[in-house]
């Protein structure tokens, strides 16, 4: 396939720095994408002309900022195909949307004894805010298990879904092992049970079709810093009859319709669970990133992608002593892999110096560590400003790695 990637790579100035002397190679897209132009123009635009705030002025300044912070509500639900602006929240990111579930949708839904159903390959943020729930509620939370090759297993994921199974909470694609889960299908099975189905599209959103409409689950959630957004933004989406009865995460401004001593009433969705001032800047700017990544197209940078995967984990097969961990049939943008001889944290310590950033560690999903019994991985993960050269280049100062510590 033909896809021309310089064009899109002018849009990230960072790509033209030096780091250590070396022409940076960027393979730590999965912890955060960077960001291009567009999108700082457009935060920049706000900061320097239009830095009101939005739902409380009759200035003119005011209202503009609150019609483009709605806009990108509206930007936001029509790329993941929700039918209601009321259905998207924002966010800090994937980690308070997770918190957000686990304590309203918790406390709201779940009673004592009611099951949640997560996977073996959940990062810590839709591990940690069912376990807290789990110490005020006493409810069980269950681990749909995986195979060696990092795929959950469906029939026992079908047994397990019973009576008590009240909420599944699973992630699309997994951070540390780059696994598409089969999410459609576990969301359908989910329904059958007359459970509720939360996705983690942290990983997913940037590199595939979000389409909640078609995928019928009940809530979604992702991080703008992952789309080439800003930092400190997320969606949260969730359906409307859902979130109309849930009580709000958080008290404050702007959620509420009126105050006194005795009685507080809140406002209508979305705004019920958005309180206080918000992140403006990084909602306007994250309608950018969006219409940058709707411009390039989701069918093309995932097919790019993926050649880029398929070229990486071919090449990386061929170095001895080296393991893919994580080697699912469907996977998208992340190779992890561990070596007999080098600890991770040399290897990425060793690769900085050559200019190429890949994460090292556990990347927030202990238990998939676990799992396999090691403590961490190397992880280079991939995105469309990447190329097959960059990947040689990284192959062969792998290479050199292994050659230095052996
Ligand atoms: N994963 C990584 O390097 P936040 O931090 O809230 O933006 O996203 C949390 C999160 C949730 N789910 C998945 C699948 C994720 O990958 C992440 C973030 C980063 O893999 C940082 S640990």
């Amino acid at each position: 396939m033909n896809f021309d990637y310089n064009l899109y790579r002018q849009e990230f100035p960072i790509l033209e720095r030096k780091i250590n002397q070396k022409d940076l190679i960027y393979f730590d897209n999965a912890a955060t994408t960077l960001k291009p132009k567009c999108m700082m123009e457009e935060m920049q635009k706000y900061y320097l002309m239009g830095a009101a705030n939005i739902h409380r002025a009759v200035h003119t300044l005011g209202e503009e900022a609150t019609l483009l912070y709605e806009n990108s509500r509206k930007k936001v639900a029509q790329y993941i195909g929700a039918k209601k602006t009321e259905e998207i929240i924002f966010t800090k990111g994937t980690t308070e949307a997770m918190n957000l579930l686990a304590t309203s949708l918790g406390l709201s839904f779940l009673k004592e004894g009611d099951e949640v159903l997560i996977s073996q390959m959940e990062h810590h943020s839709n591990i940690v805010p069912w376990q807290l729930l789990r110490e005020h509620r006493g409810i069980k939370l269950k681990i749909i298990p995986m195979n060696l090759k990092g795929e959950i297993l469906i029939d026992e994921y079908k047994k397990m879904l019973g009576p008590q199974t009240k909420i599944v909470s699973v992630v699309w694609v997994s951070n540390s092992l780059g696994t598409i889960n089969p999410i459609k299908e576990m969301i359908d099975l989910a329904h059958q049970n007359k459970s509720l189905f939360i996705v983690d599209a942290a990983q997913a959103v940037a590199h595939m079709k979000v389409d909640v409409t078609d995928l019928d689950c009940d809530f979604l959630a992702f991080s703008a810093h992952k789309i080439y957004g800003p930092t400190g933004l997320g969606v949260l989406y969730g359906k409307e009859k859902l979130l109309e009865k849930m009580p709000p995460y958080q008290g404050g401004g702007d959620m509420i319709s009126s105050v006194t001593f005795e009685k507080t009433t809140f406002n209508t969705l979305p705004y019920k669970f958005e309180a206080g001032t918000p992140p403006i800047a990084e909602v306007i700017s994250l309608k950018a990133a969006l219409e940058f990544v709707e411009k390039i197209g989701l069918e093309a940078i995932s097919q790019y992608e993926h050649t880029l995967l398929t070229h990486a984990e071919n090449k990386m097969r061929e170095i001895p002593g080296i393991s893919i961990i994580g080697q699912a049939e469907k996977k998208a943008s992340v190779l992890s892999f561990i070596s007999e001889q080098v600890h991770p944290h040399d290897m990425g310590t060793f690769l900085d110096q050559e200019g190429i950033a890949i994460r090292t560690g556990h990347h927030c999903t202990q238990p998939v560590m676990n799992f396999f019994d090691i403590p961490a991985t190397a992880r280079a993960s991939f995105c469309f400003y990447n190329t097959k050269e960059e990947i040689d280049f990284f192959i062969e100062k792998v290479k050199k790695c292994l050659e230095f510590f052996a």
